[in-house]
């Protein structure tokens, strides 16, 4: 067997017998790996795949709970010890210890709240709250009753969360009053309040009171959690749910306006996120893991809540931010719950080592064994940061690369086991068959030589994103139809002699912002929604902390309306529209925007001209009106 009784691999040795079994023998590999749970009946078929279609379906008949394998699977080994341990924003504030059981009861009594709602199996139910442990149970209590969760990020705006629960009609919304990120006060219910003009959909909102701020409610409407909580038992059966049986939705941003709502299944999402946790972190039984993203995003997903979770471990769930009351705050979480695996985003690193390093100094950090890097590629400078200040050069870095899409970890190292190198995400997890691809669309095959293209996957793996919610056609367009028969990742990457992989960076128009996605289209919308504005483009430029930023060229219907107030208003509307994080960095009014013949803004120029490398613009032929290039090179923002 090349994993143990907890689904780890151990040797270098035994991660190459694993992927050889995992190419040739996808069925088998998976089905040993699929019997370490808890099913209620089994599967009659492992997997059945067409990427032409496309379709992909992993141990269909079989039936199962997600929450089961997460809780209930514990309770006779390990009732008492931590599942989660939550920070507060204000370190004044007490901590939470939440047990399995415990965990186990609260998940049980909010499926019967969720129930005695009138939410039934396949309803969707939108989730916007803080990284709060209420997070977790709503999200949980949802797979129990076999309710799909579509969250929202609580950093989003109210027209925001009205389009995807508009998108996915969702039947109740879960919320929290208020609370506080850093000094500022956020106040949901009230975003909430603006989006629920526009969503006809929703029956009922349940409000967690986070925060002893007055709460605006509606009568007939609005519950408060804990008023809801005093109707209902704490027993819950679990809901018998098909392996196919959509377990929830998740929107990421797309080269069109509309957001897409990824699908994710039940037993196929379980076993990928389980598999990828125990061998990418290495956990072993009392080990005390932290992830710093937010649950609004599929890091959050599948490495605090459903991975972590699977595998028993204790997952740390921190509420603030890095920089509140001050730069020690994550070293200081660290310190306080000795942390054992600590998983980040490159554009955390960054705006930490900006910070002086007596920040990092003064912490004890010699419980850290692995450190974990997500979300966009890590320059060589942070990861050294990262490697020699807080690894102190004893944790592997595991720079695992993945998407929402995918589910769960696609390319990154073994901690402890396979060999790091600064900037590499190294080599693929078993089950996972990268592909790069040539300019003439043909694959590079891999002969032991240094190769460059666009990153595919061959074949599937058990995470893979089943459909868009609602428009297959759409996932069918975005990820099978630009290579035959191969799942398109939008990414490029280059690919040593060995066989590492080094991910570049996005080649569509989705701009990676502090590790962030950002669609370029939903951004222009949003900003030539502006009475003022005719047309606009957004581009991204490299940044010292967020990796990438974004950069506005802006025609204005009059000239004259050029002013350093109009574009504060395009900011604002563009954070009223999306949300704070996709607010443009720069802003410059242009007369023309440089279009192809065919009608189409040059984005490749406008990122030269954004990144200040305008010495070779390459082919600028084919541009209809190329002496435009000049005018705005003239004027363009350079600090
Ligand atoms: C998990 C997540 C996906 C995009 C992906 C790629 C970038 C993620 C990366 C990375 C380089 C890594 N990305 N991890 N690039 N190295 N280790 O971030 O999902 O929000 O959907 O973003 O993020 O460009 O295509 P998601």
């Amino acid at each position: 067997m090349s994993f143990d009784e907890n689904l780890q691999i151990k040797s270098f040795v035994n991660y190459k017998k694993a992927y050889q079994e995992s190419l040739k023998n996808p069925e088998k590999f998976w089905d040993k790996v699929a019997n370490h749970f808890i099913w209620k009946s089994k599967w009659n078929k492992t997997l059945t795949w067409d990427f032409k279609k496309p379709e992909v379906k992993w141990f269909e008949g079989g039936k199962l709970n997600i929450t089961e394998n997460c809780l209930d699977r514990h309770l006779e080994k390990q009732p008492n010890k931590d599942a989660i341990i939550w920070e507060p924003n204000d370190p004044n504030e007490e901590s939470r210890h939440i047990t399995y059981k415990q965990l186990y009861l609260k998940v049980c009594q909010f499926a019967n709240v969720l129930k005695n709602n009138g939410i039934k199996k396949g309803d969707r139910v939108c989730i916007y709250m803080p990284m709060i442990p209420e997070l977790t149970v709503a999200m949980l209590a949802c797979a129990r009753i076999g309710a799909i969760h579509s969250i929202v990020f609580a950093g989003f705006s109210s027209e925001a969360i009205a389009s995807r629960i508009n998108d996915a009609t969702c039947k109740i919304l879960i919320t929290a009053n208020n609370y506080y990120r850093g000094r500022k006060s956020v106040e949901l219910k009230a975003i909430c309040d603006q989006a629920l003009k526009n969503t006809p959909s929703i029956e009922t909102v349940i409000v967690y009171r986070r925060t002893v701020n007055p709460t605006p409610m509606k009568e007939g409407r609005d519950k408060f959690w804990f008023d809801e909580l005093q109707k209902v038992p704490t027993q819950n059966e679990a809901e018998e749910m098909d392996s196919e049986d959509p377990l929830f939705i998740l929107y990421t941003s797309g080269s069109t306006g509309k957001p897409k709502g990824m699908v994710h299944t039940t037993g196929g999402y379980l076993i990928g996120t389980a598999f990828s946790f125990q061998n990418v972190f290495q956990p072993s039984k009392n080990d005390i893991y932290w992830c710093s993203a937010d649950i609004g995003w599929i890091t959050g997903h599948s490495y605090i809540v459903y991975g972590p979770l699977a595998a028993g471990v204790t997952t740390v769930m921190f509420e603030g931010v890095p920089s509140y009351p001050d730069y020690n705050r994550f070293w200081e979480i660290i310190e306080k719950y000795k942390i054992t695996q600590f998983y980040t985003a490159p554009t955390a690193i960054r705006a930490l080592a900006k910070q002086s390093i007596t920040h990092v100094e003064k912490h004890d950090l010699s419980s850290l064994k692995v450190l974990g890097s997500v979300g966009e590629p890590i320059n060589e400078e942070a990861w050294h940061w990262f490697n020699d200040n807080i690894g102190k050069g004893n944790c592997p870095i595991v720079d695992t690369w993945w998407q929402t899409e995918t589910g769960s970890i696609m390319i990154s190292p073994l901690a402890g086991i396979t060999a790091t190198r600064p900037t590499f995400a190294t080599l693929p997890l078993p089950g996972v068959q990268p592909a790069l691809m040539n300019e003439d669309g043909k694959e590079i095959e891999f002969n032991n030589q240094k190769a460059e293209g666009i990153l595919t996957i061959k074949a599937p793996w058990p995470a893979i994103a089943r459909t868009v919610w609602g428009d297959h056609e759409r996932y069918k367009n975005t990820y099978f139809s630009t290579y035959k028969g191969k799942y398109f990742t939008g990414d490029a990457a280059y690919r040593d002699a060995s066989g590492n992989y080094r991910i570049t960076g996005r080649v569509d128009d989705v701009i990676i912002v502090s590790g962030h996605n950002l669609g370029t289209a939903p951004i222009e919308n949003a900003i030539n929604e502006h009475e003022k504005v005719a047309e606009s483009a957004i581009v991204g430029f490299p940044h010292e902390v967020k990796g990438k930023s974004l950069y506005a060229f802006v025609i204005l219907y009059h000239e004259e309306d050029a002013s350093e107030e109009l574009k504060e208003e395009i900011k604002k509307q563009v954070a009223n529209v999306i949300g704070p994080i996709a607010k443009p960095e720069r802003i410059q009014f242009v007369p023309e925007l440089p279009k192809t013949r065919s009608g189409k803004i040059m984005r490749r120029i406008l990122r030269k001209i954004a990144a200040h490398k305008t010495d070779d613009l390459g082919d600028i032929s084919t541009l209809e009106n190329d002496d435009i290039v000049k005018k705005i090179i003239d004027k363009a923002i350079l600090d």
